[in-house]
This record gives structure tokens, sequence and C-alpha cells, in this order.
């Protein structure tokens, strides 16, 4: 079990607020790949080849069939303990948001009641053109279709409702996410490499603003050494251990 330093244990205890930012690593312990550890998905493709709109235009039906193939194993998964833990440290503290990069609702499946999707949900998909909501799931195309999904009002392509990169994010999310940040008296960040821009200023806002932060990850993000305390340890046995 991991030791929680007193000093987390007691800021926590005094906190109001509690902000919590998470990224793939929270998912880690629930099966889902990350994006950069060894074994992880852009290991596998490239986000220049996948993760934005020039190579969705250029190739809808391979970027398709990669949301499809995350998708198939996102039905697979189930929240983890530290998803468990979060829904829980909602209910000890006063006010609290989990900010999260994750697009795998598995915050929500927990039953996390604030989450703050800064990057979107898979489980979402719309047209291009009309907007008109659709699913972009094995239902509608099998892997073998060499031709793209389209939408059954207009013809135009579906794409997931993710932010790509180059693709703003949701200002309203951005917006709350970063007040949270500015007001937390805690900031978790939870798995993540903490690379990624504008969901990266947040620890540092929080910090800024004089929250205590504490970083939750087995190894070293960019934000280990800025954090009051990094707990190197997953997030499956770290956050149950600050809710115990
Ligand atoms: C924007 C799509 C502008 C959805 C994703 C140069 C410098 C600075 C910034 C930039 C730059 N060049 C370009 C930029 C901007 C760019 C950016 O930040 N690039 C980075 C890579 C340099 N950002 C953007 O493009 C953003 N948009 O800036 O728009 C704009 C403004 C106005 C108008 C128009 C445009 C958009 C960013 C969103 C991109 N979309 N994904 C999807 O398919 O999922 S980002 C992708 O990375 C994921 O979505 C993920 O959310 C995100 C961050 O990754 P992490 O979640 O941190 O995952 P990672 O694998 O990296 O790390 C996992 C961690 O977990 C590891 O540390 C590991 O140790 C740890 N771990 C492992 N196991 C566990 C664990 N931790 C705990 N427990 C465990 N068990
Ligand atoms: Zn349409």
């Amino acid at each position: 079990m991991t030791s929680v330093p007193d000093e987390l244990v007691d800021a926590l205890a005094a906190a109001k607020t509690v902000a919590v930012l998470t990224g793939a690593g929270a998912s880690a312990e629930s099966g889902i790949a990350t994006f950069r550890d060894p074994d992880g998905l852009w290991e596998q493709f490239s986000p220049e080849e996948l993760a934005n709109v020039e190579a969705f235009l250029d190739n809808p039906t391979l970027v398709q069939g990669w949301y499809r193939y995350r998708q198939a194993a996102i039905e697979e998964a189930a929240p983890n303990a530290g998803h468990r833990a979060l829904t829980r440290l909602e209910q000890l503290v006063p006010r609290f948001a989990c900010i999260t990069q994750n697009v795998d609702n598995l915050h929500q499946e927990a039953g996390t009641e604030r989450v703050i999707e800064l990057h979107g949900n898979i489980i979402r998909s719309y047209c291009i053109d009309c907007g008109e909501s659709h699913t972009l799931d094995a239902s509608v195309a099998n892997d073998d279709d060499p031709d793209p999904v389209r939408c059954d009002e207009c013809g135009e392509l579906i794409r997931p409702d993710v932010v790509w990169f180059g693709e703003r994010l949701p200002p309203d999310a951005i917006a709350s996410a970063s007040s949270w940040a500015r007001d937390a008296d805690v900031f978790l960040c939870v798995g993540t490499s903490a690379v990624v821009f504008p969901a990266a200023d947040l620890p540092l806002e929080a910090l800024d603003h004089g929250a205590y932060v504490a970083d939750i990850n087995p190894d070293t993000s960019a934000v280990s050494g800025k954090a009051h305390v990094h707990l190197q340890a997953p997030a499956g046995e770290a956050l149950p251990a600050l809710v115990e």
C-alpha cells in the first residue's frame, strides 16, 4: 500500500477546493494503453498520422478505424480503484472537480459527477458538415470496408468528438478548468506526462495560485520536479490510499 506523506494528508483534510488533472495513466490499470509509455499508443502510431484534422481528411478510413479500435478497448474496460477513489474524494471534500485529458468516459462510469472533458469524449461522434450526432463504432462499419463512415443525413464524414492536435479545446471546458486550478487548495496531477498544452499549464497555474500540488505517477512527469510531492506509485494504489 502506498504511504501518503502527512503533509498531503493534512492539505487534503484542510482543503475546501480540490481539483484533479488526469491523463492516460489514470486509465492504465483499466487496461487502456497510454500514449507515450514504451507500449503506448503512439509507439504503434504517431499523433501526426492520426490525431489531427489533416490526417483525418487525408485518410478518414484509417483514423475512423483507429478510434473504433480504441472504442472497442474502452468497451472492454472498467473504471479502476483509482477512478473509484476520485469519486469517493468528490464526496469527502466541499468542492471538487475532475479535469480529464482522457476521452474514455471512465470517470463518468465510476460515478464522478463533476468531470471537465478537456479533450472531448470518444463515445460521441458527429458529422463534420451538418454536425449530426452519430455513433462511430463497429456496428456501423467493419474494418475491411475501405470506405469511411459517412453521415446518413448529408453524406459527409463522421469524426470522433475529441480534440485533435492544432484544434482548440472547448472554450468553456478550458476556462472552467483554469478557474478550478486557480481556486484549488489541493491540485492532484494523476497519470499524465504533462507535455500537452494547454492542459499542462493547469498544474503550474495551481502552483502560482498557492495550491498544494501532488504528482501521482510511477514515473517522472514534467510536473514531478515542480510539485510539492511526487507519489511514485500507480494511480490505482495511490488514490485509494488518499481516501481510506
Ligand atoms: C492547441 C486527442 C491551439 C484525443 C490529444 C510546441 C510547444 C508547446 C505546445 C505545442 C507545440 N506545438 C504544438 C503545440 C500545441 C499542442 C501540444 O501541446 N503539443 C505537444 C505534444 C508539444 N497542443 C495542441 O495542439 C492542443 N490545441 O494548442 O490548439 C489553438 C488555439 C486556438 C485556435 C486553434 C488552435 C490540443 C491538444 C489535444 C491533443 N489531443 N489527443 C485522443 O485521441 O485521445 S492529446 C493526447 O495526449 C491525449 O489525448 C492525452 O490526453 C494527451 C496527454 O497525454 P497523457 O494523458 O499525459 O498520456 P501520456 O501517455 O503522455 O502519459 C501517461 C503518463 O501516465 C506517463 O507519465 C506514465 O508514467 C503515467 N502512468 C502510466 N501508468 C500509470 C501512470 N500514472 C499513474 N498510474 C499508472 N498506473
Ligand atoms: Zn451530416
